[in-house]
């Protein structure tokens, strides 16, 4: 699969620097092996007229998470998508990474990067360390929606309206995945049914609003019908 990936036939530099940052975080994690997926939800490709669609799908797991997922999609030749989410095994105290980087033509209208809580009070660990990152050079923040009150308090979100913006993410991103393998290091197994559970609750709910982002499924409607939209979003982005 990573081999699959190493050789997409997406070129878009910015997203190409993401995925190869990404990867070489993952790296780091013990016990990393791949996962096996259904492939016909791993590589999906179409070159149907106007509604060319390229997608393809990374699944690993390691020490510490149950699901290391990263996408890279392009639709239509336009829109292109680099989405990562981090599952944490619910047995550790890990948070939950998420980033989602919406290109349409050459304007970044949504970049967003995040640790989000998989337990209560999980923040105060880490959120010190996220507000001391360095967003300060950002010209255009933007508001996070109503389904986003499971991000933490320092999630990022913002359009990229610059070169220099472009790689002020990247190194967002890159301080972020670093807490990120840093607290994972850290942790060890909890047995307590009890903390477990709520981890598993957290995380449920974080896939219950991620499912309320209408763009996200807008996007695949127009190429899927709505039996395979629910499935993939359940099965692929969001399952718990
Ligand atoms: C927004 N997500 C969007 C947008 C599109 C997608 C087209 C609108 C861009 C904009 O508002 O400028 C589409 N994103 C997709 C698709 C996939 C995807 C099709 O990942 C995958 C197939 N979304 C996530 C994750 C996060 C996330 C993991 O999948 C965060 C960790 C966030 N996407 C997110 C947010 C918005 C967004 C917050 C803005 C929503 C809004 O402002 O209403």
């Amino acid at each position: 699969m990573s081999e699959s990936l190493t050789k997409t036939k997406l070129t878009d530099p910015l997203i190409l620097d993401l995925l190869k940052n990404i990867r070489e975080h993952r790296s780091m994690l013990e016990n990393l092996k791949s996962l096996k997926v259904d492939p016909n939800l791993t590589n999906i490709i179409s070159n149907e007229m106007g509604r060319e669609l390229y997608i393809e799908n990374e699944f690993h797991k390691a020490k510490g998470f149950r699901k290391l997922h990263i996408e890279v999609a392009e639709f239509s030749n336009n829109l292109k998508i680099l989405h990562c989410v981090f599952f944490p095994d619910p047995k550790f105290d890990i948070p939950i990474f998420g980033m989602d980087l919406v290109k349409i033509n050459d304007i970044v209208s949504a970049a967003i990067v995040d640790l989000s809580p998989a337990s209560h009070n999980q923040g105060l660990k880490y959120e010190k360390s996220l507000s001391e990152v360095d967003k300060s050079s950002f010209t255009t923040l933007r508001q996070i929606p109503n389904w986003g009150e499971i991000f933490s308090k320092n999630v990022f979100f913002a359009s990229l309206k610059s070169k220099s913006e472009k790689n002020d993410f990247c190194r967002v991103v890159d301080q972020y995945l670093s807490i990120l393998i840093k607290l994972s290091k850290q942790a060890k197994p909890d047995f307590k049914q009890e903390i477990i559970q709520e981890r598993v609750d957290y995380q449920k709910n974080y896939c219950v609003q991620q499912m309320r982002n209408e763009k996200t499924s807008m996007v695949l409607l127009k190429y899927f019908d709505q039996s395979w939209v629910n499935n993939y979003i359940k099965t692929v982005l969001f399952d718990f």
